[in-house]
């Protein structure tokens, strides 16, 4: 049975698994929710995830929530199939404790500071609300001090983990893609390591056939 993706191409967080499918080369069944009704908001959604948030899988009589624990387990499941995103196929221990160092990063550093931003800049105007400049310039000031860190780490390694793409540069695509729509996408642009990484990791033909999608704040 295919796996069942519960989401829509454009949440960032549907389109972080939905990436991680596609360098597996999995097949998989994409079930629109309907944000704008409230659907995840209400009981058949409820049921497969009590947080009411896309994105969910549903693989058999299996079913997750929270998108990074969702590539965790593609990841493993498959790790014969497509890119190996954790390492597992060799056994150098210490480039998997990278991979979860990094995925660690991505989630605990690099995703408070960058959502803000994302939020501020293209939720409020949706909910008819003008960006808070102050969330922003906070966001903004905090962005900067972590993209210091990746600077000098991509200054020694081609990617986070090591000489190898992983699951942890993947996490970053979805966001850091809204990102380089804003204001200040110079914060990437200006740090020729992290830069050179962005236009890397988001060339890769898995992104590719996701960012497409991913029109949120799109010109008309
Ligand atoms: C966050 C899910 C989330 O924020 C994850 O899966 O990684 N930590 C979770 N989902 C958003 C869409 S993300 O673009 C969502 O469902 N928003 C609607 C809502 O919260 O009501």
């Amino acid at each position: 049975m295919a796996l069942k993706i519960h989401g829509i191409p454009m949440s960032t967080c549907t389109a972080r698994v939905l990436t991680c499918l596609h360098e597996k080369g999995l097949e998989f069944e994409l079930a629109p929710v309907n944000l704008s009704v409230g659907e995840h908001k209400q009981t058949p959604f409820l049921s497969k995830n009590p947080f009411g948030q896309i994105p969910v899988l549903e693989d058999g009589d299996l079913t997750l929530f929270e998108s990074r624990a969702i590539t965790m387990y593609v990841s493993k499941k498959y790790k014969e199939k497509g890119e190996d995103l954790l390492r597992l196929k060799g056994d150098d221990l210490k480039e998997q404790a990278m991979v979860g160092v990094w995925v660690e990063v991505e989630s605990q550093q690099y995703s408070p500071a960058i959502t803000p931003i994302i939020s501020e800049y293209f939720l409020a105007p949706m909910h008819g609300k003008t960006p808070d400049e102050k969330v922003i310039e906070a966001g903004v000031e905090k962005f900067g001090k972590v993209l210091d860190v990746y600077e000098t780490r991509l200054c020694q390694s081609k990617y986070l983990a090591g000489d190898f793409y992983s699951l942890a540069d993947l996490h970053h695509l979805s966001y850091t893609h809204y990102f380089m729509k804003t204001p200040w996408a110079s914060l990437i642009n200006s740090r020729p390591h992290v830069k050179a990484w962005w236009d890397n990791i988001s060339s890769r033909s898995a992104f590719q056939k996701v960012s497409q999608a991913m029109t949120f704040g799109d010109k008309k």
